[in-house]
């Protein structure tokens, strides 16, 4: 790519984030998603670390000012000026919960971890450094609360791995790996409580999730409500509980890199480091398939993994979680299988196999590409110091956009975008991607 080239995709990329951005947080994507998005923010403050601090700072600590009182960091921030998205604050009733936030509106569920690292990641790349200091004097607390949930709520046992009680706490709502879960879900129409979708007026109906599918998701926010948010009893009776591979390959990483917060602010930081590799041996024990060479997500319901191969399946890296056999292994899945990495005519990495069954290009977590997934892959590379499959995911992610536009995802062989056009974590890590010169080896 030549200079002017890409002074021009970083300008698109920040032109981006500008249109999305409305006070102190940004949207996802134009009016598909108008609210605050907890991963997302995450994502977004790792892109404005590099060119804007304050606004990387306002992105997290909007989401901190949300925080439920027990620690949960909610999935979604309502902005009350948008009400076309579903489900919206009069479905969730989060004000059931006695934890609910009083002055925001927000979801009851959450989402993937990342906001330790994003907290970190902006520290680092911090002009100000007296500012970004006291950013972290304010994240701590809201960050080691949130730990505490997730650890204390969401593994009551003890495991070292937090199980997540919606699809969309994985972040990646439509997989296939939660076909079967769903399916034991069996629900009578008039069991299915009623409500409108926004998402499919606002694109295409074959990129999004099916009817069936938003019953279940509904039916369980329904559930949650219906418990008051009670966790201990929504454990209970919730038929969808699952130990998710991405889910704790982020909350080991944040766990290392909030004992690096921790240590930068004097605190003590044994408890984030032990969970941390608590939870790494218990990903390893627990969601390592030796066979099959790939991380799979465990159903503490039925007691049994799920096994349905998925890009995810390769994020241990990320967290300096495989050894080198498994991670010699992995790679081998990676380029063996379904996946197709580095074979001319699929651009890397499909989110799921492309020859497994129920396969799509086009729908939702179930065989596009998504840069998020790429950017996860990518670093983890970096940090194994596999350079030339590095070189590959990024080069194939700035094609991508530069050429597909920046989507929320890409169909796999023809490269063309899917989704939210004007997609902000697209951006953001793009931007990560372009002016990020030095690759991550250290920390491991
Ligand atoms: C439900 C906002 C979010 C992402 C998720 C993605 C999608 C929402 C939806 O959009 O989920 O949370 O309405 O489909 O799957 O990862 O955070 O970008």
């Amino acid at each position: 790519m030549t200079d002017s080239n890409l002074a021009l995709l970083i300008r698109r990329a920040k032109m981006v984030l500008d249109f999305n951005r409305v006070e102190s947080y940004t949207q996802p994507g134009p009016r598909l998603y108008p609210h605050q998005w907890s991963w997302d923010s995450g994502f977004i403050a790792m892109g404005y670390a590099h060119y804007d601090q304050d606004r990387a700072v306002n992105e997290l600590n909007h989401l901190f000012d949300s925080q439920w009182k027990n620690g949960l960091l909610p999935q979604i921030v309502f902005n009350p000026d948008f009400s076309e998205y579903f489900p919206g604050v009069g479905f969730w009733h989060a004000d059931r919960s006695p934890n609910a936030p009083l002055h925001h509106k927000t979801s009851g569920v959450v989402q993937p971890p990342i906001h330790a690292t994003a907290a970190l990641h902006v520290y680092r790349h911090a002009q100000n450094e007296a500012r970004a200091r006291k950013f972290l004097e304010r994240a701590f607390p809201h960050l080691a609360a949130w730990h505490e949930y997730l650890y204390r709520d969401r593994d009551p046992e003890g495991t070292g791995l937090a199980y997540i009680r919606h699809p969309w706490e994985s972040g990646m709502d439509n997989s296939p790996m939660w076909d079967e879960t769903m399916m034991r879900m069996h629900l009578r129409p008039d069991e299915i409580p009623p409500y409108q979708r926004a998402d499919t007026h606002l694109v295409a109906v074959d990129d999004r999730p099916v009817n069936a599918a938003y019953d279940r998701f509904a039916w369980l926010v329904q559930l949650f409500a219906e418990h008051n948010y009670d966790e201990a009893r929504i454990r209970e009776d919730c038929p969808f509980l699952v130990q998710d591979v991405l889910f704790n390959t982020l909350l080991c990483k944040a766990g290392h890199d909030l004992a690096e917060i921790a240590r930068v602010l004097g605190e003590d930081p044994s408890t984030f480091e032990a969970q941390a590799l608590q939870t790494a041996s218990a990903i390893n024990e627990r969601l390592w398939d030796e066979e099959r060479a790939i991380y799979m997500d465990y159903d503490i319901v039925t007691d049994e993994p799920i096994r349905v191969f998925v890009a995810a399946g390769f994020t241990p890296l990320y967290a300096g979680i495989p050894d080198e056999d498994q991670t010699r292994r992995l790679l081998g899945t990676l380029e063996n299988s379904g996946f197709s990495f580095g074979a001319k005519g699929c651009y890397s990495v499909p989110s799921y196999d492309r020859y497994g069954y129920g396969f799509s290009p086009v729908q939702y977590w179930r065989g596009p590409v998504w840069v998020n997934i790429n950017w996860l892959l990518l670093r983890g590379l970096e940090r194994y110091g596999l350079d030339a499959q590095a070189d590959h995911l990024r080069q194939t992610t700035i094609d991508l956009v530069r050429e597909g536009g920046f989507y929320e995802y890409f169909h796999p062989t023809r490269g063309n975008g899917h989704g939210s056009d004007f997609f902000s974590w697209t951006a953001a890590l793009l931007l990560d991607i372009l002016l990020d010169a030095t690759p991550k080896t250290n920390g491991r």
